[in-house]
C-alpha cells in the first residue's frame, strides 16, 4: 500500500489475456443465450470460469459452487491473481509475494482458536479442510489502492468455526493473526509494518455468512502468495482486512488493534468497508480498474458501496459510516 514505483516512474504492466478470436464469439454467443434466459446462471459461472482456470499446480481442492453466493462477472485469469499481489511478509512489490513465497512451509500448519470461547482449539490443516462442506465462492475483492479482481475462492463461511468454538457472551470481537516467521518471510524483517500482521472484525461482522474461511482457489488449494494455506475473504470490505496465512484467532473484549491502523491510523480505520464516498487520503475510492480487463493504469469501474454487496448494509444501520471508515 505504499505508494510504488518502478525506476521510470511508472508501474509495469503485465502481460494481459489475449483472446482467440474463435473464443471470444462463442463467449458472444453464449451471453446472448444467457441473457435472453435460456442458460441457467450455474452455466453461465461456468462459462466465465473456465478460462480463468486450471493454470496451477496446487493440489486440487473439490468444492461444490455456491452461485447465490457469486458473482457472474468474468473472472480474473490465474496467472494475474497469482502473480500481483500483496503480501508484505515476502515484499512489497506486486511481483515479490509470487516470487518469494516459496519458502513457506504450509504443512504440518495449526491454527490456535482462543479467547473468549467455550471451547478454545487447535485445528490442523484436515481438520479446518473437514470443518465444513467446501464451497467455491466467486467473490470480487477491492484493494484500496484501487484495483480489483474477480476469484473463485474454495472454503466456507467462518460462522462455522464460530458455531464450533462456541463464544462467551464476552467475545465482541475477532482478532485474526497471520504468522509472521523470519526464517520463512524475508519481508518481516522490514519495518513497512508492525508484526505480526493482524486484523478484526466485530462479532456480528464474523458471522455473516458472506465472511469466508478460505482454503483455496481457482480449484486448487492456496498458492502461498495467496495466503496458504488459510486465509480470510471479506469481500465487502478493502483487501487487507482479509489477512493471510493465518495462525491464530482470538476471540475478545475490545476491539482489536490492526496492522494497518497501528502504522497509519490516519489512512485505515478498523471498519474499512468499501466505500466510494469515503476516499483514502492518498486514493480515490470512487471508481476502479479491473486487473487484466481494463488498460493498466485506466479506472473504467464505478466502486460500489460494500463492493457491491449490499446484504451486509444491516450491519452498519445507524453508524456514521464516514467517521467509522
Ligand atoms: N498477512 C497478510 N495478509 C494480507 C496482506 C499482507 O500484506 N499480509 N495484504 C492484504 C492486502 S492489502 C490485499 S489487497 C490482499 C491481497 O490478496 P491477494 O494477493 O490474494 O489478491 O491480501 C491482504 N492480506
Ligand atoms: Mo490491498
Amino acid at each position: 500500500m505504499l505508494i510504488k514505483r518502478s525506476p521510470n516512474g511508472i508501474d509495469v504492466p503485465f502481460s494481459s489475456e489475449i483472446t482467440p478470436r474463435a473464443v471470444f464469439e462463442a463467449r458472444r454467443s453464449f451471453i446472448k443465450q444467457a441473457a435472453l434466459g435460456s442458460i441457467s446462471s450455474a452455466a453461465l459461472l461456468e462459462m466465465l470460469s473456465r478460462e480463468a482456470h486450471a493454470q496451477g499446480s496446487n493440489p486440487k481442492l473439490a468444492a461444490k459452487l455456491n452461485s447465490a453466493y457469486s458473482v457472474q462477472e468474468k473472472q480474473t485469469a490465474y496467472k494475474d491473481a497469482t502473480t500481483y499481489n500483496n503480501f508484505y511478509e515476502f515484499g512489497t512489490d506486486k511481483s515479490e509475494p509470487a516470487q518469494n513465497a516459496g519458502s513457506l512451509r504450509t504443512r504440518p500448519w495449526t491454527v490456535s482458536i482462543e479467547g473468549e470461547v467455550k471451547k478454545p482449539m487447535t485445528l490442523d490443516l484436515d481438520a479446518l479442510l473437514k470443518l465444513a462442506p467446501l464451497e467455491e465462492r466467486v467473490y470480487r475483492l477491492r484493494c484500496v489502492e484501487g484495483w480489483s479482481m474477480v476469484i473463485p475462492w474454495i472454503g466456507y463461511s467462518f460462522s462455522e468455526i464460530i458455531k464450533k468454538v462456541e463464544p462467551t457472551g464476552n467475545a465482541k470481537y475477532v482478532e485474526f493473526i497471520s504468522l509472521a516467521d523470519k526464517k520463512q518471510m524475508p519481508g518481516v524483517g522490514s519495518r513497512v509494518l508492525q508484526w505480526p500482521y493482524v486484523e478484526g472484525l466485530r462479532i456480528d461482522e464474523a458471522n455473516h455468512p458472506l465472511a469466508m474461511l478460505t482454503l483455496g482457489m481457482y480449484g486448487e488449494t492456496l498458492p502461498n502468495q495467496n495466503g496458504a494455506p488459510v486465509r480470510m475473504v471479506l469481500p465487502w470490505k478493502y483487501g487487507f482486512k482479509s489477512a493471510k496465512s493465518i495462525v491464530k484467532i482470538r476471540f475478545v473484549k475490545e476491539q482489536p488493534r490492526t496492522a494497518w491502523n497501528l502504522t497509519a491510523p490516519s489512512e485505515y480505520g478498523f471498519y474499512s468497508n468499501v466505500n466510494p464516498e469515503v476516499d483514502h487520503p492518498r486514493w480515490s475510492q470512487a471508481s476502479e480498474r479491473r486487473i487484466g480487463e481494463d488498460g493498466f493504469f485506466v479506472r473504467k469501474r464505478k466502486t460500489l458501496m460494500f463492493n457491491g454487496y449490499n446484504e451486509v448494509a444491516p450491519l452498519y444501520a445507524g453508524m456514521d459510516l464516514k467517521k467509522f471508515f
